[in-house]
């Protein structure tokens, strides 16, 4: 039987220049697998636990030891001589380990490393790609992208409040024509956004972060780029936003600096309806704030069959509030982010939960990156429909892309891009 042999951790950079974790896990026949943890801006309370070492006088106390020699010195042993295919197994012992709800003990930075090292080396010993070895089927679905073309909110400076707005090249025929039409209209909107005079830099996932007015202003933009790109809005391409509301409810209401508003929860739902009707949005993030249930639910009433409505914050890939929301018809999707919970095991249920109760799941980057590409993998291996991952600009986020292109050329006939199929929870 094949073993655990040992489990080593180190710490590297993310795409932000911070620190994070590194993992490699070692089996007795020689096959390992490896994974780096990512890290968010706008990251929900409910959140497990990244653990830093808040040591001032390194990385302003963003260092990743602590988790680091967690790893090494505590997780390490205890995981020596176990099958590395038991990974259900594998993250309860974590799990266990840990002893705490938040995984603030040993950190899910630490946890995340392995449980992913672990399913990397894992199918590599039986010499399988990652997104085959996770695979019950001989046919794969691969994901409509939603990919970050403009930034705002915490993910750079003096853009838009919103956070995201995503293009959802849903029309495409392949991943590949999808990367492409995507692509394109990225290279639109840095033309138009150059003759108006705003600058081109790009925010943390690659969009484009001008000074605009309005965050209407950005959907705007974006309408041209398709049409200049020459696809149609609304057929060959949607729009999806990720406001990320939490970082600017106040005091119970929404505060749109940018245009100098305060909302309340009802005005703010009576905003996402109208702009709904005048533009092909196909899917909104963290519309309302990850503590704001009731006005969940009244958006979910007023949009939530013809539009997805994601929970990002609002469930941080935890089947325990996912639970609550579907119970609650609180929206129709849920945001999977690996590093919110810590596990595969734990990420595979939340997605396993939301699918048996009809709704989507779309499987995500940070905002700070690296260069492992797992997420890709999951998608495929899961056939979950969705993958957000950033801009089509930036390593960081164009691995992941490119990580699909491969898979999606290695199985040929046997891959199918999810088009619009992949909204079956909307009546569309
Ligand atoms: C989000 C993410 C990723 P962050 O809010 O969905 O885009 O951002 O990683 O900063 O939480
Ligand atoms: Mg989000």
């Amino acid at each position: 039987m094949e073993t655990i042999k040992n489990v080593q951790a180190w710490e590297i950079l993310d795409s932000r220049g911070n620190p994070t974790v590194a993992v490699r896990t070692e089996l007795n026949s020689g096959a390992y697998g490896e994974a780096a943890v990512p890290s968010g801006a706008s990251t929900g309370k409910y959140e497990a636990v990244e653990l830093r070492d808040g040591d001032k006088s390194r990385y302003k106390g963003l260092g990743v030891l602590k988790a680091v020699d967690n790893i090494n010195s505590v997780i390490a042993p205890a995981l020596k001589g176990m099958n590395p295919a038991e990974q259900e197994k594998i993250d309860r012992r974590l799990i266990e380990m840990d002893g705490t709800e938040n995984k603030s003990n040993l950190g899910a930075n630490a946890m995340l490393g392995v449980s992913l090292a672990t399913a990397h080396a894992a199918a590599s010993s039986v010499k399988k790609p990652l997104y085959s070895y996770l695979s019950h089927q001989d046919s794969y679905i691969l994901p409509v992208p939603l990919l970050n073309i403009l930034n705002g909110g915490k993910h750079a400076s003096d853009s838009t409040d919103f956070q995201e707005f995503m293009i959802a090249p849903a029309g495409a025929q392949s991943f590949a024509h999808a990367l492409r039409m995507a692509a394109e209209i990225y290279q639109a909107l840095k033309s138009i956004i150059k003759e108006q005079k705003f600058n081109t830099n790009v925010g943390d996932e690659g969009g484009f972060a001008p000074s605009l007015p309005s965050n209407q202003a950005a959907l705007e933009l974006i309408i041209d780029a398709m049409q200049k790109a020459g696809y149609k809005p609304g057929i060959d391409c949607f729009i999806a936003l990720d406001p990320a509301s939490s970082e600017f409810y106040e005091d119970g209401t929404y505060v749109l600096a940018r245009e100098g508003k305060r909302l309340s929860r009802q005005q703010m739902v009576d905003y996402y309806v109208k702009w709904t009707r005048e533009y092909p949005i196909i899917s909104i993030e963290d519309g309302m704030a990850e503590d704001d249930w009731e006005g969940w639910k009244l958006l979910c009433g007023a949009i939530g069959e013809r539009v997805q409505l994601v929970g990002d914050d609002l469930y941080v890939t935890n089947i325990k509030r996912l639970s609550k929301g579907i119970e609650h018809k609180a929206s129709n999707s849920i945001l999977i982010k690996l590093n919110q919970i810590g596990t595969l095991s734990e990420t595979i249920a939340a997605i396993n939960m939301a699918r048996q109760a009809g709704w989507t799941s779309v499987v995500s980057h940070r905002s700070g990156e690296t260069e492992d590409v797992t997420i890709a993998d999951l998608c495929a291996g899961l056939s979950t429909g969705q993958i957000k991952t950033g801009a089509p600009c930036r390593s960081e986020r164009t691995a992941k892309y490119n990580r699909l292109l491969r898979i999606e050329s290695e199985l040929g006939v046997k891959a199918k891009y999810a088009g619009m199929e992949a909204y079956y929870n909307l009546k569309r």
